[in-house]
């Protein structure tokens, strides 16, 4: 499913088994906050250039059914109502991104929940001024990301592909 076929013609099988290992995925989704002010391929170029491989992506209006669910850890939270509502009042990026230890290395991109704590350089540190309108989501872990692939695309919507120039990217 993760192989990379150019690596594996010129490695050997220990190089492919940790490759294997290391290949995660994450759900990454553009806010309408984020949609609405244009950053679209801003963010998306920032993933690119990391180095990640996008494997799937569609713009949708998000049922309040899907925002329920999505943001459902949060439910009784007083925000969750407003962010449900918030989340489903426009057009959302959904995407999955896959590489090594994706997860955590797009937390990092990210940045902290409240814009104010975001460093300069992290999407949230260069474009976020409130915790409400931070523009962006991921994954914050393994099983929340399987949970919302799956929530968010079906099986068929993901491409399995390798990116020509994978040797160049992990050793
Ligand atoms: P996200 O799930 O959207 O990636 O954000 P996160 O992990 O950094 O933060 P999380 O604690 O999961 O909160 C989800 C979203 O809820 C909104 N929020 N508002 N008003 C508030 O105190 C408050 N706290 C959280 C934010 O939009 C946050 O991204
Ligand atoms: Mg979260």
């Amino acid at each position: 499913m993760f192989t990379c076929q150019d690596a594996t013609l010129t490695t050997n099988i220990h190089k492919e088994f940790f490759y294997l290992m290391n290949q995660e995925r994450t759900f990454i989704a553009i806010k309408p906050d984020g949609v609405q002010r244009g950053l679209i391929s801003e963010i998306i170029g920032r993933f690119e250039k990391k180095g990640f491989k996008l494997v799937a992506l569609k713009q949708l209006i998000p049922s309040i059914q899907l925002a329920q669910q999505h943001y459902g850890v949060h439910k009784d939270r007083p925000f969750f109502s407003d962010l449900v509502d918030f989340i489903s009042s426009g057009p959302v990026i959904a995407m999955v991104w896959e590489g090594p230890n994706v997860i955590v290395s797009a937390r990092k991109l990210i940045g902290a929940t409240k814009p104010v704590d975001s460093e300069p350089g992290t999407i949230r540190g260069d474009y976020a001024i409130d915790i409400g309108r931070n523009i962006i989501h991921g994954s914050d872990g393994e099983d929340t990301a399987k949970f919302e692939i799956n929530l968010w695309f079906k099986e068929n919507e993901l491409c399995d592909w390798n990116t020509a120039d994978c040797e160049w990217r992990v050793e």
